[in-house]
């Protein structure tokens, strides 16, 4: 899949991450729920190096729970940490705060050793763009502070924000790398809306979506579209699916465009419903 990247922009997002770093306590590392690893950049993990990190699954509301335990148990096998997380509800948001202090308790108990009073924990938010890291301050800070939205690139500008006595936090701009060495993940952000559709051959997106989903909810394929079997072709597939919906231009053709501007989305707001496509160990580290 060929993106056309920003390498400036990349570039000063590394540097205004790797600035604030050292303020910092901890770094929550926001990922989506349906994508664990997909969604984990690299440029981080490099960046971020030793200092104290959680992770925080988001969306699980839009992921399959069962796999979602897999995932908290395959980062904890790797040493780091993991909690599931609803900031649109706000569900799994008391966790965040207690495992922060279970994480931080040395560096506390030190500073409280040397007559330091404690203070509030400083916190830098990161992740990929649109996995939900202003929402989650804005639920932390229990007030519509950070520009939220359903698109990749909202913030545009770090921003410190206070939550309670207890933590300030670094709200961010989401960062993607420049390069995929596996194409799935590229597919996969594009499909759960990290990337700028408009930059997307969407048709190819949705494409990518039917095939995941007849591979592994064949059933809830058919419903949502009304077919008796799955065709292989992908046109038919395509022809089906756009003349259900209605997606038809004059003179009576398909339009493919729309056809798959609806799939896509109606990946995106759940209608297949709760998936995780992050099935296997995808070698990423
Ligand atoms: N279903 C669901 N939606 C969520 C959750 N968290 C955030 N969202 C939605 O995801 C979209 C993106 O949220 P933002 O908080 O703007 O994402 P961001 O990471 O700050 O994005 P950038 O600023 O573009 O990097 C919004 O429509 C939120 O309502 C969640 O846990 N579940
Ligand atoms: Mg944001």
């Amino acid at each position: 899949m060929s993106i056309q990247w920003f390498p400036g922009h990349m570039a000063k997002a590394r540097r205004q991450v790797t600035e604030k770093l050292k303020l910092v306590d901890i770094v929550f590392e926001l990922v989506d729920a349906r994508i664990p690893l997909s969604s984990r950049n690299p440029m981080i993990e490099e960046i971020i190096g030793q200092k104290p990190r959680l992770i925080l699954i988001n969306k699980a509301d839009m992921a399959d729970p069962a796999k979602t335990k897999e995932w908290i148990a395959y980062f904890e096998e790797k040493g780091i940490k993991a909690v599931a997380i609803n900031s649109d509800k706000g569900t799994g948001l008391q966790q965040i705060q207690k495992e922060t202090m279970k994480i931080l308790s040395e560096k506390w108990e030190r500073m409280k050793s040397r007559g330091i009073r404690p203070r509030a924990v400083r916190a830098m938010i990161v992740g990929i763009p649109n996995v939900g890291k202003s929402t989650l301050i804005n639920r932390l800070v229990k007030k519509n502070i950070a520009q939220t939205g359903n698109r990749p690139g909202v913030t545009k500008a770090q921003q410190w924000i206070k939550a309670g006595k207890e933590m300030e936090l670094l709200d961010t701009p989401g960062i993607l790398w420049p390069k995929f060495e596996d194409p799935e993940v590229g597919y996969r952000l594009a499909l759960t809306g990290a990337i700028k559709d408009n930059i997307l051959n969407l048709q190819d997106i949705a494409l990518y979506a039917l095939r995941f989903l007849e591979t592994y909810y064949p059933d809830r394929l058919k419903e949502r579209y009304g077919m008796e079997e799955i065709p292989q072709d992908a046109a038919e597939l395509f022809d089906h699916i756009g003349k259900r919906r209605g997606c038809l231009m004059a003179g009576g053709q398909i339009d493919y465009d729309k056809t798959a501007d609806i799939i896509v989305r109606d990946v995106r707001n759940v209608q297949f419903g709760p998936i995780t496509f992050d099935l296997e160990l995808l070698e990423q580290d």
